[in-house]
Parts: structure tokens; sequence; C-alpha cells
């Protein structure tokens, strides 16, 4: 998907319509998706819930992690760099269905954001996947019980402050 484009009419602009086409194919078992955060973001979607939709219909082969700033161009910006609860999300999403133990790859798609001495020309790569990674780290040891708590008093007040005050290091 990659809708809001200036020059692109997309006919599939989301992970639904790319589902549903394939189940329309001839062999649908031949046929998954990759979902790119910006693009997700650029179609007004919440990343983490398109990659939970395709991952419950085992659809979802793989991920270019990213971020997006607004309905701008597609600006493959450092991933967790514009909106960290949105970035935590998708890790979150993929942690829990134990993303990668059948071989799926996490990609990145990101891009220097302007000219830069070269040797700091590659740091939004660098930095992409170390927040990814503490993301992961966060994903694995954040109170799940503490979690389960809120939603079963449903208390989401609490549980927003809850999961912004571990993005806080708090
Ligand atoms: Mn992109």
């Amino acid at each position: 998907m990659k809708p809001n484009e200036p020059m692109d009419l997309m006919y599939l602009p989301t992970t639904g319509h790319f589902l549903a086409l394939a189940y329309k194919s001839r062999d649908p078992k031949r046929v998954g998706v990759l979902i790119e955060s910006a693009h997700a973001i650029l179609a007004g979607l919440d990343p983490s819930d398109e990659f939970a939709y395709a991952l419950f219909h085992n659809k979802l082969w793989g991920v270019h992690l990213n971020d997006q700033n607004g309905l701008k161009y597609d600006q493959d910006k450092t991933f967790g760099a514009v909106d960290l609860r949105r970035a935590f999300n998708q890790v979150d999403v993929l942690v829990r269905h134990g993303y990668g133990k059948d071989g799926s790859v996490v990609g990145l798609d990101v891009k220097a954001m302007r000219t830069q001495p070269a040797e700091k020309a590659f740091l939004h790569l660098k930095h992409s996947k170390e927040i990814f990674l503490d993301l992961v780290d966060l994903a694995h040891s954040i109170d799940r019980t503490a979690w389960k708590g809120y939603v079963e008093e449903r208390d989401y007040e609490g549980l927003e402050r809850f999961i912004v005050k571990n993005l806080m290091g708090k």
C-alpha cells in the first residue's frame, strides 16, 4: 500500500484490500502481505492494527518499520522517532505473536532526513535498529499482569498512563 502519494491512485490501499485479492487468487497460500509502517499511517490506519489483522490471517510475510510525520510524502523516518507509542504498539503485536519464529524477517525502510557528513549518513539505520530492539526488550519486560489488571478493571486511562510510564522508563 502506498496511498496519498501525489503521483499515485491505489486500487488496493489497505491490508484488507490485499487480503481480499489474495483469497481470490488461484493459489491463495502463495500470497501474503508486506506492510510498511508509513504506508499504513498515510492510509490513516494504525500499522499495529494492520499487522494484527494480517497475522490473524497468517498472511504477514514481512514488515518494513519506519515512522511518518503527518500526511506528507513517504518520509521513511527513523523508527519510533515521531510516535514512540505507535512504534511500541507495532513491536508489541509482533512480540506477542512470536513473529520471526518461522523465519519472518523484520525490515527497516528508513532514509536519511537530509545531507549529512559521511560518518553520520547511516545513523538513521543504526538508530532505528536500536530503538526497535529497545522496544522488543520493553515488550518482553513490561508487567503483563498489571496490564491485564487495567483491562479487567476497564481502567483504560490507567492503562494509557501505565504504558506511557513504561515508555518513559519510569
Ligand atoms: Mn517508504
